[in-house]
C-alpha cells in the first residue's frame, strides 16, 4: 500500500511541478497525457500492448522502447513490450520486405486486432513508431490509421561545427554536447536522447566536429571516442561522420606533403580509412573544407578538389561510405564577385568526381543570409550529385536570441527552380537525385545543438532542426505544416493559442529580413561575430568581409550590379532562373538589390521609390516585432509559465535589436540617398554616431 501512495504523492508533485517547469529538454517528444479522454481511450483500446516479431534486433528494441515510452506517457497508463501475440489491441514492428518503399520507409496499418507498423529495415519500422507517436502527439485520431512514408534524399544529416576544446564554431546554445575528454570511458545519457530526437525526424547521419577540423579527431585516441560515440547513434539509425583537415597525413602521419596524388599520402588515408572502419564498421564517411578560409586543401600542390576527392573516395574502397566535398570556396585575393567564384571553380569538374563522392554546396552563393537566391551550381553540375546545405545555427540570423523560424528558407531554396532542364526543375528534385537520376542523394544542415538545458538556445530555435529533419525526409511537406506539428508535439495544441503563435513562426523569417536586410540587400552584418548592423563597414582583412563590397551605395543608388553590366553573375544561371531576377523593373523586389544597382529615386513596382520603399520596409519590419510579442503574449494562458516567460524576454531584446538595425541602416543609407524620412515614419531619434557605437560595444573591441 504504502508505495502506491508515494507514487501517488511523487505524481501529483510532479503534476504540480509540470505547471512551471517544462525546462524544453525534451523537445518535441514530450509525451505528457492526451487531456481528452475519448481520445485517450481510442487510442488505448489499439495499443494495449508491443510486440516486436521476428529478430529484435537492437534497433527495433529500440523503436519497442521508444513506443512504450511515448504511448504510456500519452495514454496514462501501461503498454507492455511483449504482450501474447494473439491479444487484442497490440501493435506489431515487423520487419517486411516491401519494394514500395526503400530502404527506409514506413507503413502502418489499422488491422482487425490493433495496428502494424512494418517496413523493410529495422531503422524504418523505427521511423514508422515515430510517426506513430507524432500521430497521437498532434491529436490525430486511430480509426482508419493508414499511413506510409519514405525518404526522399538518403543521406540526411546533421553538421556539427564542434571543436576538441568544447567550443563550437557560430554555436549559441553554450558549449558542445560530446564530451571528448570524458569519451570513450563515460557515456553522457544526454546522446542517447540527442539520437532520439534525431532519429524521430529521420535524420540518419551526423557529422561530429567543425569543417574547419582538427587533425585530432583521427589519431586513435580521438577514433575510440568517436567509435564510443557511434554505439550510442547506432541503434537509432544514426551513422557518424568527420570532418578531416586536409593536411592531416603532414601534422600527424608524419608526411612532408598532402599531395593527394603522392602515393604515400593515398596510401595513408587508405590505412586511416582501414582502421576507422576497423573501430567503426558503419562509419559513414568524410567532410571537407579544402581551400577555403585559409584551410588547406589540394590546390597547395597545384592540383584540384575532384583531385583531392576522388583519392578519399579511393581510400574508401569498398568500404560503405561517402565523401563529401563543400564547394565554399572563395580565393584569398579574388578581385572579382565573390558570387561566381564557387561555380567557376566547381562547375568545370563536372563529370570529374568519382562515384562515391558528393559535392555539398550552401543554399545561396554568398553566406548563408538572411534570403539569397539558390545558388547557381543547383542544376548546372548534372554529372555530380549535390548535398544541400543550409544553416541552422543562426549565425546571420539573431544568434540564439531573435525568433526566426527556418522552415520558409529552407522551403524557400528547395521550391526554387534552376530551370536547368525546363521548368519546374527545382532546387529539391536536383538534391533528391530525380532530375538528374544520381543514385546517391543527401542534404545537411549546420546544427543550432549545443549544451542549453533545452538544446538550442532560443526555444523555437528547437523548430529549426525539427523542421530541417522534417524537409530532409520529405521536401514536398509545407513549412507551415511543420510549424504546426512542432508546435503541437512542444508547446500545445490550444487551438487559440495555435492561432496566436502560428503566424509568428511563419512570418519571423520575413520580418526578421525586413529589419535587417531588406530588398535584397546582403552582407551588412557586424564583423567578425556576424552580429548587429555594420554598413558602413569598408576595411577588413579582404574586400568581400566588408559591407560596402556588397551594398555598393552612391550617390545615385543602391544595390550590386550583377547583370551583363556589372559582374554578370547573373549569366551563371539557366536562361529561365536568369529571366526571373534580370530585368530591374520585374525581378521581385525581394532579389532587387542582389542583382541591380538601382537609382536612389526610382519607382519600383510597389509604387514607391526604392528609398521610400526601404524605409518602409526597415519601419515596418521592426514595427512587426512590436505584433511578435503580442501575439505571443495572447498565448501566455495555455503555455508553460517558465518557457512563455524566456520567449517573451527575448521578443523584447528583439525588439530593441530590430531598431538599431532599422536606425543604423536607414541613418547609414541616409547619408548617400540625401532624402528625408517618408512623412508617415518617425524619424530615429538618435544620430548615426550614437548607433555606431552599439557595435563596438557589441563587438568587444
Ligand atoms: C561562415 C562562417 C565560418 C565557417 C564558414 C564555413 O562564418 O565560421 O567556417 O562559413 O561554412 O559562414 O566554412
Amino acid at each position: 500500500m504504502l508505495p502506491r501512495l508515494l507514487l501517488l504523492a511523487f505524481l501529483c508533485l510532479g503534476a504540480s511541478l509540470g505547471c512551471r517547469a517544462d525546462d524544453g529538454y525534451r523537445l518535441w517528444l514530450k509525451y505528457d497525457e492526451l487531456p481528452e479522454a475519448s481520445l485517450r481511450k481510442a487510442w488505448q483500446d489499439r495499443a494495449r500492448g508491443i510486440v516486436v516479431e521476428g529478430n529484435a534486433t537492437p534497433t527495433l528494441q529500440t523503436a519497442a522502447h521508444e513506443l512504450q515510452l511515448g504511448l504510456q506517457g500519452l495514454l496514462g497508463r501501461s503498454v507492455p513490450v511483449g504482450a501474447a501475440p494473439g491479444g487484442k489491441g497490440r501493435i506489431r514492428l515487423r520487419v517486411a520486405p516491401d519494394p514500395t518503399l526503400g530502404r527506409e520507409g514506413y507503413r502502418i496499418s489499422s488491422q482487425k486486432n490493433g495496428l502494424e507498423i512494418t517496413g523493410p529495415t529495422d531503422a524504418a519500422v523505427l521511423y514508422g513508431c515515430f510517426a506513430l507517436l507524432r500521430q497521437v502527439q498532434t491529436g490525430q485520431r486511430p480509426e482508419q490509421l493508414s499511413l506510409s512514408s519514405q525518404p526522399r534524399i538518403e543521406y540526411r544529416l546533421l553538421n556539427h561545427w564542434d571543436n576538441p576544446n568544447g567550443t563550437v564554431e557560430r554555436g549559441y546554445a553554450g558549449s558542445s554536447i560530446w564530451k571528448w575528454l570524458e569519451l570513450p570511458d563515460r557515456l553522457d545519457p544526454r546522446y542517447q536522447d540527442y539520437a532520439r530526437a534525431n532519429a524521430s525526424i529521420g535524420i540518419n547521419g551526423v557529422v561530429l566536429n567543425n569543417v574547419n577540423a582538427s587533425a585530432r579527431y583521427l589519431t586513435a585516441e580521438y577514433l575510440q571516442k568517436v567509435a564510443a560515440l557511434a554505439g550510442v547513434m547506432r541503434p537509432y539509425g544514426i551513422r557518424v561522420y568527420l570532418s578531416v583537415f586536409w593536411a592531416a597525413p603532414k601534422v600527424i602521419g608524419g608526411l612532408p606533403t598532402s599531395d593527394p596524388l603522392d602515393p604515400k599520402v593515398a596510401q595513408w588515408w587508405k590505412a586511416k580509412t582501414d582502421e576507422i572502419y576497423k573501430a567503426i564498421p558503419d562509419f559513414g564517411g568524410f567532410l571537407v573544407k579544402a581551400n577555403s578560409e585559409g584551410e588547406p586543401g589540394p590546390q597547395d600542390y597545384g592540383r584540384n578538389h575532384a583531385d583531392g576527392a576522388n583519392m578519399l573516395a579511393t581510400a574508401l574502397g569498398t568500404h560503405d561510405g561517402v565523401v563529401m566535398w563543400r564547394a565554399f570556396v572563395y580565393k584569398a585575393n579574388s578581385k572579382g564577385d565573390r558570387f561566381k567564384e564557387a561555380f567557376e571553380e566547381f562547375q568545370p569538374l563536372d563529370g570529374k568526381f568519382s562515384p562515391k563522392v558528393l559535392v555539398q554546396v550552401k543554399n545561396g552563393p554568398i553566406d548563408f543570409q538572411a534570403r539569397e537566391p539558390f545558388h547557381p551550381l543547383f542544376g548546372a553540375m548534372p554529372r555530380t550529385p549535390l548535398v544541400l546545405e543550409v544553416q541552422l545555427t543562426q549565425e546571420y540570423l539573431g544568434f540564439a536570441t531573435h525568433l526566426v523560424y527556418l522552415g520558409p528558407l529552407i522551403k524557400e531554396c528547395l521550391d526554387a527552380d534552376t530551370h536547368s532542364q525546363g521548368p519546374g526543375s527545382t532546387v529539391a528534385k536536383v538534391v533528391d537525385g530525380t532530375l538528374e537520376k544520381h543514385s546517391i542523394s543527401g542534404i545537411a544542415g549546420v546544427a543550432n545543438i549545443g549544451s542549453d538545458r533545452n538544446w538550442t538556445g532560443h526555444p523555437v530555435g528547437q523548430a529549426n532542426w525539427y523542421a530541417y529533419g522534417r524537409l530532409a525526409w520529405d521536401h514536398t511537406l509545407s513549412s507551415a505544416a511543420i510549424a504546426e506539428e512542432w508546435t503541437k508535439m512542444t508547446l500545445t495544441r490550444e487551438p487559440q493559442a495555435l492561432a496566436s503563435i502560428l503566424p509568428v513562426l511563419n512570418q519571423s523569417r520575413d520580418v526578421y529580413v525586413r529589419y535587417t536586410t531588406p530588398l535584397g540587400l546582403h552582407h551588412i552584418m557586424g564583423q567578425s561575430i556576424h552580429y548587429g548592423p555594420e554598413p558602413w563597414l569598408e576595411k577588413s582583412a579582404r574586400p568581400d568581409w566588408t559591407s560596402v563590397y556588397y551594398h555598393k551605395a552612391d550617390a545615385e543608388g543602391l544595390g550590386f550590379d550583377r547583370t551583363a553590366r556589372g559582374s554578370n553573375a547573373l549569366s551563371l544561371y539557366a536562361p529561365g532562373a536568369r529571366q526571373v531576377w534580370s530585368n530591374p523593373a520585374t525581378c521581385p523586389p525581394d532579389y532587387l538589390l542582389w542583382f541591380h544597382h538601382v537609382g536612389w529615386g526610382q519607382q519600383l513596382s510597389t509604387g514607391r521609390t526604392l528609398w521610400d520603399e526601404l524605409t518602409t520596409r526597415y519601419y515596418t519590419g521592426a514595427d512587426s516585432v512590436l505584433w511578435m510579442q503580442r501575439q505571443w503574449e495572447q498565448a501566455r494562458p495555455a503555455l508553460d509559465a517558465e518557457l512563455h516567460a524566456d520567449v517573451a524576454a527575448r521578443l523584447r531584446i528583439q525588439h530593441r535589436e530590430a531598431l538599431w538595425w532599422r536606425d543604423a541602416c536607414v541613418l547609414y543609407f541616409q547619408t548617400y540617398a540625401k532624402r528625408p524620412i517618408p512623412p508617415t515614419l518617425t524619424p530615429p531619434t538618435r544620430p548615426l554616431a550614437e548607433v555606431k557605437e552599439l557595435v563596438d560595444l557589441y563587438q568587444l573591441r
